[in-house]
This record gives C-alpha cells, sequence and structure tokens, in this order.
C-alpha cells in the first residue's frame, strides 16, 4: 500500500513512520512513496485557495492546499509537469531530486506538485473526525488537481501548455484517473506502481513476498513460514509471553486477549519484511529515509543463519534488527495502543501524519487489506476479518459498506480496464503492488513497462550506479514515450 511510494498503518506504534514514510508498519506505510519533509530541503511552500467540497455548489467553505514549485528547467512553450501528493506529507526533496527533474530538464518543463487533501500541512477541516473525512476521497483529491490545474494554468500563462501528471503509488492511481476523467486538462501521464484495481481483499500481496523473497533464496519464505508458525503456536501458551517479549524486545509484556490483539502483533512482526520487500534497493536516500541499507538480502541472511537458533529465534532477530535500524528502543506491537493512537482526530494526534487517513480511504474506497487468506504465502494470522473490523472500529464503517465501496470504486474509474490514452504503467515485478496494477500493455497509447528485479515506484527515484540495466532502460523508455507524446 500504501505510496509516498507507502503507507499501510497499522503501526504508528512504529511511530517512526511519521517522521520516515517507508519505516512505517501495516497496512497504511506499504502504500506510500515515501513524500516525507527531507531535512535540509529548501523548496518554498506556497498555498492554494481550494474548495472543501467540488461537488456540492451551495456549499462555499474553502481551505489552503500546500504546493511546490521549481521553476529551474522551464523554458518557454514547454511542458508542466505535476506531480501528485499521496498519503504522507509531500516531500520537498522531489523538488530537487527524481528522475521526473531529469525529464524536466530534457523538455524545458515547469515543475509542481500539489499535497493531496487532508494529509501533510493540507488540511481542509479542524480535525480527523469521521464527519470531517467525509471530504477525504480521490474524487475529491482529482477535483483539488482540475481546479489547481485550471487556474495555475490561467494564473501563470499556462492554459495551452500540455500538463503531463505524475504519481507513484496511490497517486500512481491519482495520476491515471486524471487523465481518464479530465482529459482536457492532462495531455499524459506516468502512473508509477499504480493499484488501479480496488479490491477488499488483497492476500496477492504476500503472495508476491513469498516470490520476491524465494528470488533472493528458495529457503528464505519457506524459514518465515516455519519461523511465523511457530510463533503463531507460541501465542496460544500464555506462559511463552516472558520469553517472546524478551526475544521480540517489546515495549511492553505480552497480553493477548483477543483474537484482533494477537493478529496485531502477528502482523507488525510480518510487516518487516513486507516493508524491506517493497522498497527493495529502491535509491530513496535523498528523502531522509532511514535504514535503506536493510534488504531482502540482509534479511534472508538473518533467516539463514543457524547460529541464531531456530527459525523462531532467527525470526525475532530480524524483529530486533529492524528495531535497531530505525533507532526504536522497543518494539510497541501492543493492539491497544494502535487503537487509541488510531482513534485520536486531532490534527496533533499520532497518526495524523497520514495512519487515521489513510484507512479511512481503505475502508471507504479501496479495501487493499494485505491478509494471510492465501495458502501460498509466509505468514500466519492476520485475515480479512482482523483487518475489516477496524474500519467499524476506527470509523464505524461495516464490512458490507467497505464492499459497496469498493465495487463503487472500481465502477467509476474502471479498474484494470481502464480506458483512456497516453498513460504508462511502469511496475516492478518484485513489488507486490503489481498485482493490482496494469502489466501488460492495454493499447498502443496505454503502454505497461515491465521492470525486472525492482521494487516499488524504483523508476521514479534518482538513477543510482547499482541500478539494474532493466531499470535504466525503463526510465529511457518512459522518456521517449513522453518525448512522443508532447509532438501530438
Ligand atoms: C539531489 O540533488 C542535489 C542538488 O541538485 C544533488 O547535489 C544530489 O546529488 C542529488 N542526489 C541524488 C541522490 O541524486
Ligand atoms: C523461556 O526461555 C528459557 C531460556 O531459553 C527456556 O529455558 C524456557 O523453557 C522458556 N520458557 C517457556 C515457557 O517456553
Ligand atoms: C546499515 O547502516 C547502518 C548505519 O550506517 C549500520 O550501522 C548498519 O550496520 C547497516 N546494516 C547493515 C545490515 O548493513
Ligand atoms: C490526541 O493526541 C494529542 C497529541 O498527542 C493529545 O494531546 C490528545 O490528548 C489526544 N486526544 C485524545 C482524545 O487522546
Ligand atoms: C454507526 O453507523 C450506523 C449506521 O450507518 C448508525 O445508525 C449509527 O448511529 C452509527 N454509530 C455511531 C456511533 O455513529
Ligand atoms: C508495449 O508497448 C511498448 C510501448 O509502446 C512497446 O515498446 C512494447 O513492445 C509493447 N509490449 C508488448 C508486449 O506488446
Ligand atoms: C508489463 C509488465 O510489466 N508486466 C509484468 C509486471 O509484473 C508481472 C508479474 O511479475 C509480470 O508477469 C508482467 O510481465
Amino acid at each position: 500500500m500504501a505510496l509516498s511510494c507507502g503507507p499501510v498503518l497499522g503501526r504508528v506504534g512504529f511511530v517512526l513512520l511519521l517522521s520516515a514514510c517507508a519505516a512505517a508498519h501495516g497496512r497504511f506505510a506499504r502504500l506510500r512513496r515515501a513524500q516525507e519533509l527531507a531535512p535540509g530541503a529548501a523548496s518554498e511552500e506556497l498555498w492554494f485557495t481550494q474548495k472543501l467540497d467540488h461537488f456540492n455548489g451551495a456549499d462555499g467553505r474553502v481551505w489552503k492546499q500546500r504546493y511546490f514549485v521549481n521553476e529551474a528547467f522551464y523554458k518557454p512553450g514547454g511542458p508542466v509537469f505535476l506531480m501528485i501528493g499521496g498519503e504522507g506529507p509531500a516531500n520537498p526533496a522531489w523538488m530537487q531530486n527524481g528522475t521526473w527533474l531529469i525529464y524536466a530538464q530534457k523538455l524545458g518543463a515547469l515543475c509542481l506538485m500539489l499535497e493531496h487533501r487532508f494529509y501533510g500541512k493540507s488540511h481542509p477541516t479542524q480535525d480527523l473526525s469521521t464527519d470531517s473525512l467525509r471530504f477525504l476521497s480521490s474524487r475529491q483529491a482529482l477535483a483539488d488537481l482540475a481546479h489547481f490545474r485550471t487556474a495555475t494554468g490561467l494564473a501563470r500563462g499556462l492554459a495551452d501548455a500540455k500538463w503531463v501528471a505524475f504519481g507513484g503509488s496511490y497517486p500512481g492511481s491519482l495520476a491515471a484517473w486524471f487523465r481518464l476523467k479530465y482529459p482536457h486538462l492532462v495531455h499524459a501521464s506516468v502512473a508509477t506502481s499504480a493499484p488501479v484495481h480496488a479490491t477488499v481483499n488483497f492476500p496477492e500481496y504476500l503472495e508476491v513476498v513469498w516470490r520476491s523473497l524465494a528470488s533472493e533464496n528458495p529457503e528464505c519464505p519457506v524459514l518465515v513460514n516455519k519461523a511465523s508458525d511457530a510463533l503463531a503456536e507460541r501465542l496460544k501458551d500464555p506462559k511463552t509471553f516472558d520469553n517472546i517479549t524478551k526475544d521480540f524486545n517489546l515495549c511492553s509484556k505480552l497480553q493477548l486477549e483477543s483474537d484482533m490483539e494477537s493478529a496485531y502483533f502477528l502482523e507488525t512482526v510480518a510487516g518487516s519484511f513486507m516493508d524491506v520487500v517493497q522498497y527493495n534497493q529502491d535509491n530513496r536516500d535523498f528523502e531522509g529515509v532511514a535504514a535503506t541499507n536493510i534488504t531482502i538480502k540482509v534479511l534472508c541472511g538473518v533467516m539463514a543463519d543457524a547460529s541464531l537458533g531456530d527459525p523462531y529465534a532467527r525470526y525475532a532477530a530480524v524483529a530486533r534488527l529492524m528495531a535497531d535500524a530505525f533507532s526504536m528502543k522497543c518494539l510497541d506491537a501492543s493492539f491497544g495502543n494502535y487503537v487509541r493512537d488510531m482513534s485520536n482526530t486531532s490534527w496533533d494526534g499520532p497518526a495524523a501524519g497520514g495512519g487515521r487517513q489513510w484507512v479511512y480511504q481503505t475502508c471507504s474506497e479501496f479495501g487493499f487489506y494485505q491478509s494471510t487468506d492465501s495458502p501460498n504465502q509466509p505468514f500466519t494470522g492476520f485475515p480479512l476479518s482482523y483487518q475489516v473490523k477496524q474500519c467499524a472500529a476506527f470509523y464505524n464503517i461495516s464490512a458490507e459498506q467497505v464492499a459497496e465501496a469498493v465495487v463503487q470504486t472500481n465502477e467509476n474509474y474502471g479498474g484494470y480496464a481502464i480506458r483512456s490514452s497516453r498513460i504508462v504503467f511502469p511496475n516492478g515485478s518484485i513489488d507486490p503492488w503489481h498485482a493490482l496494477g496494469i502489466t501488460q500493455n492495454i493499447t498502443a497509447d496505454l503502454p505497461a513497462v515491465f521492470i525486472k528485479g525492482t521494487a516499488h515506484c524504483a523508476n521514479m527515484y534518482p538513477a543510482s550506479s547499482r541500478d539494474p540495466l532493466q531499470l535504466s532502460l525503463a526510465r529511457d523508455g518512459i522518456f521517449l514515450l513522453l518525448q512522443q507524446w508532447l509532438e501530438q
């Protein structure tokens, strides 16, 4: 999931998530393309007046939306590039680094980035109560983009310029849907690692995690599977809780009084593997993200290290390694704390960095629940029912309502059957999100770009000398498409 090529949060407990998105655990952290504030990022914040409700002409309320501009590459007559913000703060580091700027330089483009409503500093309402969150949806976000494009085009004399939308992860879907719904405003889109198909249950995510771990070492997911089963087995016996608390360096003594609590604990531990697979070797350091050196190779190395003990002991070692890598004193695996944090409706609250908002969007639009419901995946113990119950707990949205919302989302955007033109869909083979993306050319001008061996949003990050050839070729291919489309 989650964007930011990255949030799915569950783990506000992994509070770092909020300062280093990709570190995030859980549903939320796992979609987002990291767009957190990088230290030292200098781009000036600008503000745009936006309507609260685009679909009610009788509602005149407005709010201020944050955006950023980079004019350094613009040449008169050039295109306008619009980077779409996602489910976390827009990170101005993207105004200084990233492959889209290389394209901008070559094509003489003006670069803009608009923060998504309800994330970062773009606050349309006084709080994050369920009543306020009614105004949080991809449709409202697309209407924000449309109005921003129209008004900025007029104000800067760029109404007739060719606008190109960029986004990775959820914003990748928005880039595709912006072109779909507002073709008169957007000439072309680059929709990277975009989950365009909404689904309540998303067990395929963990199936890809199995395959991605296996591509490092076929034994690796088998060992993870043994370890996860062993841990779940121990959870049945409260006498083991003291040892588990110590082995996993938990912040407080393990207490499990419900299935929800044990599911949360098992999901938190599995989350290390999910996050590492999703971002494996992405060149993200410029975003200020921690622990980018923890890769699939590193985790599989720990799982294969017999000197650490049985698979259970190695699994615990991975949890401690991750906590260390993110400078956390201990692992907070308490479901009670998670519920408390997610229920806080203040803009100063512990989940206001995006967790509360993104999980609301999953409950009211997308689903995307990364459950353990498939037999072909490594983990144990966090079924769909556990995930969907959170919608009721946090927002009073029932399982039936989630199911209806997801159907409606696909009806609105077309899901896999999206029909439009001049949208390119890059897709990384080890990124678990590709399972909900466009991975085959739909038509000549709705091409997919397959990048063997790369993770979430790899093509958007700055080039690195470690990049595989496939990734460099993909970046070049996307550039050629843009060049061709801008001549049309
Ligand atoms: C990011 O941009 C800055 C300024 O242009 C440059 O010095 C730095 O090398 C870039 N970082 C990466 C990872 O490309
Ligand atoms: C806890 O761990 C100790 C040391 O490894 C072991 O001797 C003991 O049997 C364990 N206790 C339980 C209840 O598993
Ligand atoms: C990752 O980098 C940190 C800080 O540079 C270092 O302490 C740690 O040992 C590295 N971990 C691995 C697995 O390479
Ligand atoms: C919400 O979080 C803020 C900031 O941490 C805190 O001051 C406030 O007491 C919390 N509200 C509730 C109802 O817990
Ligand atoms: C929850 O939703 C139901 C049906 O939509 C409604 O009847 C009920 O009043 C709501 N409960 C709360 C606490 O808002
Ligand atoms: C998909 O489209 C791209 C770009 O138009 C083209 O280069 C590629 O050959 C196509 N792939 C397939 C399998 O048709
Ligand atoms: C076009 C494309 O990228 N397709 C690939 C995306 O990922 C799937 C799963 O690995 C591949 O089967 C597709 O070929």
